[in-house]
């Protein structure tokens, strides 16, 4: 380890150049030691890093990664703290992608956050959301980017850590973090005015604002999400289903319809949600149906 090490997070990374902002606040330009791929371990985004920096136009170098707390696969970012997931009135809910996106957030080791947008169109949908997904045991948002409802309640989540936000296209993730944070980032009506083709392509970059980490990824690749997963582990990335784990009649248990299940008990009882377990019926059929074709 240098002597004169700086620490700093990885904001950036291209074609080999890190970008790090050191904690002088300054965007430091970095290459990994050769070290790192011979322990196959590529920097990533989010990392925090000892470096020595460059000087003049020489770049400088990552000397140590420090461990990571979460690691996404795509887009590739350490030391994520917070997805939040959004959902709005319009564009209508696709419930099936949030409970995915959970799914995968639970996977990685990343706690989500759901955050139910334009309350200012719709009222009703925080009830909805709220019946279906409080036994999750995540904070759950009610807020609207246009009359500023709850966004201070969403800045005190961001200060948390590194976040990011997903879902839906429209359902206003860049919007939101803009009005939390003060960062320009592009939004729908913004890209429709300059009239950008719809596919730029986007590196995950990790902007600072204030005590703001942020990220304005298009979200999670989905990509990858089944591989090597085992139908019978699905049930463990459902957070309200362990109150009820060992208390099935059969062991283990896919929730499915076995007599003596706990889970479908709970269900029936109404303390835990109808449609999130149809929902989980269906995305079980999905990892089965990937898991058998996993040698394809
Ligand atoms: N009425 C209302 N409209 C909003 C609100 N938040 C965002 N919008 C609008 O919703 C549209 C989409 O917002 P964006 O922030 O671009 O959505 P996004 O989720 O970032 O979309 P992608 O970048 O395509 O994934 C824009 O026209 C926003 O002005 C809100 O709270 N209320
Ligand atoms: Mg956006
Ligand atoms: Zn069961």
């Amino acid at each position: 380890m240098e002597v004169n090490a700086y620490e700093g997070v990885i904001v950036k990374g291209i074609g080999g150049l890190y970008y790090a902002r050191g904690e002088d606040t300054e965007v430091h330009v970095l290459r990994a030691k050769g070290k790192f791929r011979k322990q196959r371990i590529k920097p990533m985004v989010g990392d925090h890093i000892l470096f020595s920096p460059g000087s003049g136009d020489e770049h400088g170098w990552i000397d140590e990664i420090l461990p990571r707390q979460s690691e996404l696969v795509r887009p590739a970012v350490a030391n994520i703290k917070y997805v939040m997931l959004v959902i709005a009135p319009q564009p209508a809910p696709d419930y099936l992608l949030l409970d995915t996106l959970l799914v995968m957030a639970a996977k990685q080791g990343i706690s989500p956050a759901l955050v139910v947008n334009k309350c200012d169109i719709d009222e009703t949908l925080i009830d909805e959301v709220r019946r279906e997904y409080t036994s999750l045991g995540a904070p759950i948002l009610a807020v609207s980017a246009v009359t500023g409802k709850g966004i201070d309640q969403l800045q005190e989540l961001l200060k948390a850590g590194i976040c990011c936000l997903a879902g839906q296209s429209g359902v206003g993730k860049s919007t939101l973090l803009s009005a939390a944070t003060g960062l320009e980032l592009q939004t729908g009506e913004i890209s429709k005015k300059i009239a950008r083709g719809k596919h730029t392509t986007r590196h995950a970059e990790l902007m600072f604002s204030g005590e703001y980490k942020v990220l304005d990824t298009p979200g999670f690749s989905l990509l990858d999400l089944w591989d090597g997963l085992e139908p019978i582990n699905l049930k463990d990335y459902y957070p309200e289903f362990a109150d009820y784990e060992g208390q099935c009649k059969f062991a283990p248990c896919y929730h499915l319809s076995e007599p003596g299940c706990a889970v479908l008990a709970a269900v029936k009882e109404g303390k835990l949600g109808t449609k999130r377990l149809e929902r989980y019926h269906t995305l079980l059929k999905k990892a089965q149906e990937a898991w058998k074709n996993r040698y394809d």
